[in-house]
């Protein structure tokens, strides 16, 4: 029997391998509404080929998920979105994003489970979606940064007045990025990590 071939379709790909340094294994969680850009994240900021569940919205969704600002979308996670990014030699990221309908919300236990902390990308044409998202981290106490997702079409929001809108206390980090970009995504990231850090550091807010 020839395994050469299967040998190729099947074999990790070289950045696919954890480098032996990596110490430290971090989970952290992308949450956010509907369409805020969630997997496109994930997808940007992941050094492996990201595992992605989206299906394919169809017309019984019409009326149900709300397309404004999103109209070209054409799928919707259903599970989740996992990847891997490496901050150094030693402290490597999993990221879960989750499905951002509603009526998946009940799958965000488990990924919450035992997760260091959340970003919560944000769509400043549809802040509403996000005021849930942000009731639940709080309940359940996970630390997070909200990132807000630059879409062209998206008024721009002074930081203070976001603030207020989202009721966000003053220590929470927010930060502008491109989901699309990986440099950006790794931004909101490292933001994440001062945040969880500055944390430990004050151990009576964590
Ligand atoms: N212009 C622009 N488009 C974006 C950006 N981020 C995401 N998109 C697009 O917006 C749409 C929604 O992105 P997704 O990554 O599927 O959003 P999601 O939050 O995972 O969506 P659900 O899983 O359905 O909740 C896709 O068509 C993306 O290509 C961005 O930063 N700028
Ligand atoms: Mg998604």
């Amino acid at each position: 029997m020839d395994f050469r071939s299967s040998e190729t379709l099947v074999g990790p790909r070289s950045e696919d391998i954890l480098p032996a340094s990596a110490a430290t294994a971090v989970k952290v969680v992308i949450v956010g509404g509907f369409g805020v850009g969630k997997t496109t994240l994930v997808g940007a900021v992941s050094e492996i080929r990201p595992l992605t569940t989206e299906e394919t919205m169809t017309q019984a969704s019409a009326g149900v998920d709300d397309l404004a600002g999103v109209e070209r979308k054409t799928a919707t996670t259903v599970a989740m979105d996992f990847g891997r990014i490496s901050i150094n030699d030693e402290l490597v990221l999993y990221l879960f994003g989750t499905p951002g309908q509603q009526r998946f919300w009940f799958l965000w236990n488990g990924l919450f489970e035992g997760a260091l902390g959340a970003v919560v990308l944000v769509d400043t044409r549809r802040l509403e979606v996000s005021f849930d998202v942000i009731g639940r981290l709080e309940e359940r106490g996970v630390p997070f940064v909200v990132a807000v997702n630059s879409f062209p079409e998206s008024p721009g929001f002074p930081i203070a007045e976001l603030r207020a809108a989202l009721d966000l206390p003053d220590e929470v980090p927010i930060v502008e990025c491109d989901a699309r970009r990986r440099d950006s995504g790794r931004d909101v990231l490292m933001a994440l990590m001062r945040y969880l850090y500055s944390l430990t550091l004050t151990p009576e807010r964590s």
